[in-house]
């Protein structure tokens, strides 16, 4: 019913064999060091396909899982131009999802097989999406602060060795960087508004802040897949690089305006030039990742009802194809 299994029985058989054909592995990695692409035809081992689906695959379920805090508030936008500017991201990440199902297709699992593991709670998606955005100011700070820290993250992976990743991961970088635009001038209006506005906004910060910090993933000594996703580099960066470039960009951009970040440790090295931070609680990450955060039951309500919703919708489509004569023909 889901589709092609990922792992194929010619997977399997090489998956049980104690190690990958070495000449093949051997030509497979020079090519990476050299700079190549792989394609979806080209031999890869069967770990470098799974590594890629998982995480293609959770990057694809963060943007569909992604586009709901802020959707909730299309309807209360605060003027026309904002709503119409809101409406355009939400459309847009919803977009980056399909592009991304695409590329994770090219590694042999449908789309019906990953949004049914979504659906069960089987699948990870980022833990960002699991807390509520309580005010509109939430949507400014996701708009800066969260797409600034997706960008980081993909400006550097679409760098990495998987041709259709990195190819899907350019286009989306490009739409992501107007979306900061977006949430740049919003997080700016509501910082120069009146006192109310300003306290909203910090509030936010405040609320952000720690989800913002276990978005790039756990430190790097407890990071399982990063040794091995960089050295085939489909990561160019560890965690706590990704991290740390994140602090350095955005830390200064919010302090100008006056804002402040909720932790008193929070400071560059300057001897290291590395960003000091007290500890984010690494338990409540693992808690939200595992499905137990502040909205995940919710987040997936709604995308199990989208499913149930959207079905007579794919059935007509699939009833026409089918019935489809070309004119051509
Ligand atoms: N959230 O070994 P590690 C967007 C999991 S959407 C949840 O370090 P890895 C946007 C990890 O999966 C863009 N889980 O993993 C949309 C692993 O669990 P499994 C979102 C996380 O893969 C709408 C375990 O922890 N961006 O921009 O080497 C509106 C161990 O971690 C997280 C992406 O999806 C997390 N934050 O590195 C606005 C980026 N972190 O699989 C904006 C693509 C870790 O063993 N992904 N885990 O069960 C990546 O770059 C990498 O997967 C990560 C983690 C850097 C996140």
């Amino acid at each position: 019913m889901y589709g092609n299994a990922y792992i194929s029985p010619e997977d399997t058989k090489r998956l049980n064999a104690t190690q990958e054909d070495p000449e093949n592995l051997a030509e497979f990695e020079a090519r990476i060091a050299r700079g190549e692409k792989i394609e979806p035809h080209d031999w890869m081992p069967v770990e470098y396909k799974r590594q890629l689906l998982r995480m293609i695959e959770q990057h694809a379920h963060s943007e569909i899982v992604g586009a709901l805090p802020e959707g909730t508030w299309i309807t209360r936008a605060p003027n026309f131009r904002r709503k119409l500017a809101l409406i355009a991201k939400v459309q847009d990440e919803i977009g980056h999802g399909q592009l991304l199902y695409s590329a994770a297709e090219t590694l042999g699992k449908s789309r019906e097989a990953m949004l049914h593991d979504l659906l069960i709670g089987k699948s990870k998606y980022s833990n960002v999406f699991n807390y509520p955005a309580e005010t509109w100011a939430d949507v400014a700070v996701i708009g800066f602060l969260v797409d600034g820290a997706a960008i980081v993250n993909q400006v550097i992976n679409s760098k990495g060795s998987y041709g259709p990743y990195c190819r899907a991961l350019e286009r989306i970088c490009y739409e992501e960087s107007f979306h900061l635009k977006q949430g740049h001038d919003n997080v700016v209006y509501l910082a120069t508004g009146s006192k109310k506005q300003r306290e909203m906004l910090q509030a936010a910060i405040n609320r952000w802040y720690r989800p913002l910090l276990h978005f790039f993933g756990p430190p790097d000594v407890a990071s399982e897949h990063s040794e091995k996703l960089m050295r085939w580099k489909v990561k160019l960066a560890s965690n706590d690089d990704m991290r740390n470039q994140f602090l350095d960009q955005y830390v200064p951009k919010i302090l100008e305006l006056g804002l402040t970040f909720p932790d008193p440790n929070l400071r560059k090295n300057p001897d290291t030039g590395i960003w000091e931070f007290s500890d984010p609680d690494w338990d409540e990450f693992k808690r939200v990742i595992s499905g137990n955060g502040p909205c995940n039951a919710e987040r997936l309500a709604v995308r199990k009802y989208a499913e149930e919703a959207g079905k007579w919708v794919r059935l007509a489509l699939t009833r026409n194809t089918d019935s489809y004569v070309t004119p051509l023909a």
